[in-house]
C-alpha cells in the first residue's frame, strides 16, 4: 500500500504544503487525499482520518502519522538526506523548522497564505512587521553555507520556509535582498510550481471572503 498524505485545500493549507514537499523531495511514491476545510463537513472527516483532528496526516502501512513536522521526521526515517548531514548544520535546521512550527504568530494572522491572491501590500501591525524582520534576521543568521537553499542542499527547513515565502510574496512584503533571492528560489521551485497549479483549479469558497 502506497502512504495516503490527506491534505487541507492546497490555495489555503499552508500546514499541508510542507510535508508534501517533503514527500516529493524525498522520492518517496504517494497518493494524497484532500478533505475542504472551513465547511460544516470538515471536523467530521478530519476527525475519522487524523487523531489530531487536524490535516495533514500520514496514513502509512503500519502508522497514521498527523502532525506536519512528524510527518517530515517519519519522511527522513525512510529516505536519507532530508536533513543537512554535518551535525552542527542539521542542529540549525531543526531549531529554524522548530521556530517556524510554532512561532511568528503575527505574520500568520496578518498574512494567510492565499495561493490565488493578486500580490498587493497591505497595512501591516508592528507585532507582524517584527515577525517579519525576524524570519529575514533568522534566514540571514543560519545561512552559512553557499547555494539557493538554507542549509547547503534542500533540506526540511526549505519546505517550512515555503509558505513564509508564498505569503511575503502575495502581500508584497518588501525584503532585503539575500531573503528576496531565497523567496524566488522556493518560489521557483518545480515541486512547489505543481502545487501553487493544482492550488488555482480549486474551486472552493474563499472563507475569507466576508461575501459568502
Ligand atoms: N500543528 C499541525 C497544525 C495543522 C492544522 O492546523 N491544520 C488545519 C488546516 S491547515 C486543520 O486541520 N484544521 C481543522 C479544521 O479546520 O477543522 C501540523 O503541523 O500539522
Amino acid at each position: 500500500m502506497r502512504p495516503v498524505l490527506y491534505i487541507g485545500n492546497r490555495r489555503f493549507s499552508t500546514w499541508s504544503l510542507r510535508p508534501w514537499l517533503v514527500l516529493k523531495k524525498a522520492g518517496i511514491a504517494f497518493d494524497e487525499t484532500l478533505i475542504p476545510l472551513y465547511n460544516s463537513e470538515t471536523r467530521k472527516a478530519v476527525s475519522a482520518i487524523s487523531p489530531g483532528g487536524t490535516v495533514p496526516a500520514l496514513h502509512t502501512r503500519n502508522a497514521v502519522v498527523w502532525d506536519s513536522l512528524a510527518i517530515a521526521e517519519w519522511a527522513a526515517e525512510q529516505v536519507p538526506g532530508l536533513w543537512p548531514a554535518h551535525q552542527g548544520l542539521r542542529a540549525r535546521a531543526r531549531a529554524a523548522v522548530a521556530m517556524m512550527h510554532s512561532g511568528f504568530p503575527a505574520l500568520r494572522e496578518a498574512c494567510p497564505m492565499d495561493l490565488c491572491r493578486a500580490p498587493s501590500a497591505i497595512a501591516l501591525t508592528d507585532r507582524a512587521r517584527i515577525d517579519i524582520a525576524a524570519v529575514q534576521a533568522l534566514w540571514h543568521e543560519v545561512k552559512c553555507v553557499d547555494g539557493p537553499w538554507l542549509f547547503g542542499d534542500w533540506s526540511i527547513a526549505d519546505a517550512f520556509y515555503t509558505p513564509v515565502a508564498a505569503r511575503f510574496h502575495a502581500y508584497a512584503i518588501p525584503l532585503h535582498a539575500g531573503a528576496q533571492d531565497y523567496c524566488d528560489t522556493l518560489l521557483a521551485d518545480e515541486h512547489y510550481r505543481d502545487w501553487h497549479a493544482a492550488a488555482q483549479a480549486e474551486t472552493f469558497p474563499n472563507p475569507y471572503d466576508k461575501t459568502i
